[in-house]
């Protein structure tokens, strides 16, 4: 993509609605515009963002065999009617009358359209277990929506639902899924810390939050220091397996939010317990037949008998997490992004863009990374070298490579490291010798 061409409206002043890094760094770098309060447009360069963070999120639901479907944003009122949640859930949930007269509302969740499905579709154990998610808007009428798209009243979700026989399958089940999300944030390069939570209006009575530390965390958080360090990728993982060591190995340790700490075993843990403030990007529940049996989801079970069914519901904040990924990596210039969720692996600069050599060695360069599968943003813009470093920095590519006409006088470019900040001379071919690895 050539920046002379590509729709990316930065911004020079830091916008003073924004009170966290992530949501200023959005704004300035031209991922997002609000359109209204928690609502937002996702322009070229934070799509890019959210569509890679949304692969990875898909990738490693179907790794477990988790299989991908999509229902809609607007709902009818009566399955919640029966769940009991429509009028539980409060002024939260956004209502709205069509023209009929008809109750709909926009999903703030999916517990009870899934249900429904399942009902009406799945009628012996034979068919479980079962493991379907989808990755949808929700949308939830915040009181305070904030931190841009950290806290929004529209937002992309990954929810997953499953369905078991008995405890035994639903706790198999809901092990998978914890496992699957430890892959999850680490393959975004991030450490996403599994804490025992409330489970709040979705009930239930097992639920863990996944949180990322970080000064700009909602909430206060408490765990053992050991957790702080631990290799969350939790790599090579059969799901065929009995999960529940690999459970155990990331829960042994005290871990909590604020609302479930424990004095006792925060004293007796003293100078071992980490506190900070954490975001939560994945929430997991396992609720039994909560849902099936008000709504009548049952199975025959093996006997004859009708069983209601296991379920529990996974959720991933898959917009929050472009968020999240930027409060975790970033520095007074700008974003830094790791590697797989980057909207672009290199940004190529052209400090002299109307100097034929130059041009020749970009465009020549441009075309064979691109040829390699390496997504590049080339600023062949004319401009001042030092705007055009600022905005590079900015928008935060791992890669930059920077091409003068004194560098190519002696056949070389510079590579930049953006995280380290290291800085190489190469030659054309040894750069894309590095980038091609990279
Ligand atoms: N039905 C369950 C699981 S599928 C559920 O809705 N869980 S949840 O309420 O915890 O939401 C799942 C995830 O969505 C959260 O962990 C969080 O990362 C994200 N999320 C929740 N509310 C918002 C919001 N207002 N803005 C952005 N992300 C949100």
């Amino acid at each position: 993509m050539r920046l002379s061409q590509y729709f990316l409206p930065t911004l020079k002043e830091t916008p003073s609605e924004a009170k966290v890094v992530s949501h200023r760094l959005m704004l300035r770098a031209g991922m997002i515009r609000q359109s209204s309060a928690g609502i937002y447009s996702w322009l070229p360069l934070g799509l890019r963002v959210l569509r890679k963070i949304e692969q990875i999120v898909r990738a490693e639901q179907d790794a477990i065999g988790c299989q991908e479907m999509l229902m809609p944003t607007i709902q009818p009122a009566d399955p919640w009617r029966e769940s009991g949640r429509y009028d539980a859930y409060g002024p939260e949930m956004l209502r709205i009358t069509d023209r009929h007269g008809r109750d709909m509302l926009y999903g703030p969740t999916n517990e009870e359209q899934i249900t429904e499905i399942f009902r009406e579709t799945v009628r012996s154990y034979k068919d479980l277990p079962k493991l379907l998610y989808h990755i949808q808007w929700k949308f939830r009428d915040e009181v305070r929506p904030r931190f841009g798209v950290m806290r929004g009243r529209e937002f992309l979700m990954k929810d997953a639902y499953s369905f078991d026989l008995d405890t035994e399958g639903a706790r198999r089940s809901y092990n998978k899924m914890f496992v699957s999300y430890l892959r999850t944030f680490g393959r975004m390069g991030l450490k996403a810390i599994p804490m025992r939570a409330e489970s709040g209006p979705i009930g239930g009575d097992m639920s863990h939050e996944f949180v990322i530390l970080a000064d700009t965390g909602e909430s206060e958080v408490a765990c053992h220091k050991d957790f702080v360090d631990m290799d969350w990728a939790a790599a090579d993982i059969d799901y065929e397996d009995d999960l529940q060591p690999v459970i155990d190995r990331f829960t042994a340790k005290y871990a909590a939010t604020d609302d479930e700490r424990n004095p006792d075993i925060e004293k007796s843990m003293a100078a071992d317990l980490a506190v900070g403030r954490g975001i939560e990007v994945g929430h997991i529940f396992y609720f039994g037949d909560k849902y099936s049996r008000a709504m009548g989801a049952t199975v025959t079970g093996p006997d004859g008998e009708e069983i209601a069914v296991e379920m529990g519901s996974y959720g991933i904040g898959v917009s929050r997490l472009v968020g999240a990924v930027i409060e975790a990596s970033h520095d007074e210039r700008g974003i830094i992004w790791p590697r797989p969720v980057a909207p672009f692996r290199v940004g190529l600069i052209d400090l002299k863009p109307d100097d034929a050599a130059c041009a020749a060695a970009c465009d020549g360069l441009y075309r064979k990374l691109w040829d390699r599968g390496i997504e590049v943003l080339y600023d062949d813009r004319a401009g001042r070298a030092g705007v055009k470093f600022a905005e590079m920095d900015l928008i935060g590519l791992p890669w930059q490579v920077v091409v003068g006409p004194r560098g190519l006088k002696t056949g070389g470019v510079e590579l930049k490291n953006r995280r380290s900040g290291d800085r190489e001379e190469l030659s054309i071919d040894q750069t894309l010798a590095k980038l091609t690895e990279s």
